[in-house]
């Protein structure tokens, strides 16, 4: 008997269809972001280097120079990854003769990304690039108190959303455009308030542009702080939680800006409690924001538990954020899917019907027994078998990847 039916036959010992699970992790799509390909350096003028807001660490050869190399490496990650996959794209990325100026970006500049993902049945969520920019001015850009700062990055994500919600219209799945902003001071504020009444004056004015919702979800995503923001962030959690909900727009979780004492996962609940919709960056924080790749660990499975045992896959949409420039990045795009994955499968194996009986009962001895014996069940076997149906190489990817570095990442300059 193979080791996938044995374990099979664990899981419905226990109550689980592992059948069920396969059929439903297949359709959960992950979206990847397109920036851990070059360091979320973007192609603009060429592809500058990062100059504020944002900052990777390490200068592994390989990097995609532009977006054909963009391209030409994701459909190597996108081979490596079973299961359904989207693509989010930031501004940075556009496609253009000559430089665009941001405020000037139109759908035509994304064509070839919208053609590239409908050959391949990607769908595209976007975000508008709020940093590395002349404009982004003393860590501020939509709440500086320069007018012309701000109506200069209001014009770019009211380009941003028409060209997400053309995207949406194109692919006939919504666009997810996703608004982060670097915005924040060094040192103590003398005026908190101020800059988050620009913010939310600025913001009501972007979204005073009406989209249909089945081209476009906008979302906003939170920080707690910054490398040089360190003192005050203007788009603080309890700030977007708000304002989405007075907007009737979504929330935006990123995994590494909260405090590390927070688990993540538990806000996912509370969100669902009152939102439809709840978008995640899922992004492995170590100690800090630090982006390290997702790997199958506790947080990450703590985040997919949520999604699975409240039946929330079509509500959650899930995206990666995180950017590691000192591996091989292909490398490191499969891995933080994958790992993703893994922890969907793991909790889709879950007896969740039993689990809270025993919690509603208070019966919490049993409750600790069973999840500790659930850890030990035979998941390796049963994603096996599933890279296996999808089409997908198990546990030896990486000896693809290899042969990709050997005969075109490591040619790269
Ligand atoms: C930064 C935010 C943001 C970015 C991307 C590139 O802390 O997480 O989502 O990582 O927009
Ligand atoms: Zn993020």
């Amino acid at each position: 008997m193979s080791s996938f039916t044995l374990a099979a036959e664990a899981y419905a010992e226990c109550g689980v269809d592992v059948e069920q699970a396969l059929a439903r992790l297949a359709k959960i799509p992950i979206s990847l972001h397109c920036w851990q390909g070059d360091d979320v350096n973007g192609f603009e003028n060429g592809g500058s280097p990062l100059s504020g807001g944002i900052q990777t660490t390490g200068n592994y050869p390989g990097k995609a120079r532009n977006s054909r190399e963009v391209m030409d490496d994701l459909d190597v990650v996108y081979s490596l990854i079973p299961g359904a996959k989207r693509l989010s794209l930031h501004a940075i990325y556009a496609i253009a003769d000559g430089s665009v100026e941001r405020d000037r970006l139109e759908p035509e500049h994304f064509e070839a990304w919208l053609q590239w993902g409908k050959a391949r049945s990607i769908h595209l969520d976007f975000n508008p690039t709020l940093f590395s920019h002349p404009m982004h001015k003393d860590g501020m850009t939509l709440a500086h108190p320069d007018k012309e700062v701000r109506q200069y990055w209001i014009r770019h994500v009211k380009a941003c959303r028409k060209i997400s919600a053309y995207l949406g219209e194109q692919q006939g799945t919504p666009c997810l455009h996703n608004i982060w902003l670097p915005d924040g001071l060094k040192d103590l504020p003398a005026d908190r308030l101020g800059p988050r009444q620009r913010l939310v004056e600025a913001l009501d004015e972007i979204l005073s542009v009406k989209y249909d919702k089945d081209f476009i979800l906008d979302a906003v995503e939170s920080k707690v702080f910054g490398i040089g923001l360190e003192s005050y962030t203007v788009g603080s959690n309890e700030f977007y939680l708000l304002y989405a909900a007075t907007r009737g727009i979504n929330a935006l979780l990123d995994s590494g800006h909260y405090h590390p004492t927070e688990t993540v996962a538990d806000k996912i609940p509370s969100i669902l409690a009152f939102f439809d919709k709840v978008a995640l960056h899922v992004t492995r924080a170590v100690r800090w924001d630090s982006d390290h790749v997702v790997l199958l660990d506790d947080e990450t499975k703590e985040i997919a538990k949520e999604i699975i045992r409240n039946d929330a896959d079509g509500r959650v949409l899930i995206g990666l954020d995180y950017f590691d420039a000192s591996i091989n990045r292909v490398a490191a795009w499969i891995v933080g899917a994958r790992s993703m994955q893994k922890a969907l499968l793991s909790a889709l194996l879950i007896p969740y019907k039993r689990l809270k009986e025993l919690q509603d009962s208070q019966n919490f001895t049993k409750l600790m027994v069973l999840n500790e014996e659930i850890k030990t069940m035979p998941l390796g076997a049963v994603w096996d078998e599933y890279c296996r149906r999808q089409g997908v190489l198990g546990a030896d990817w990486f000896a693809k990847v290899q042969e990709y570095e050997k005969n075109v990442l490591s040619k790269r300059s």
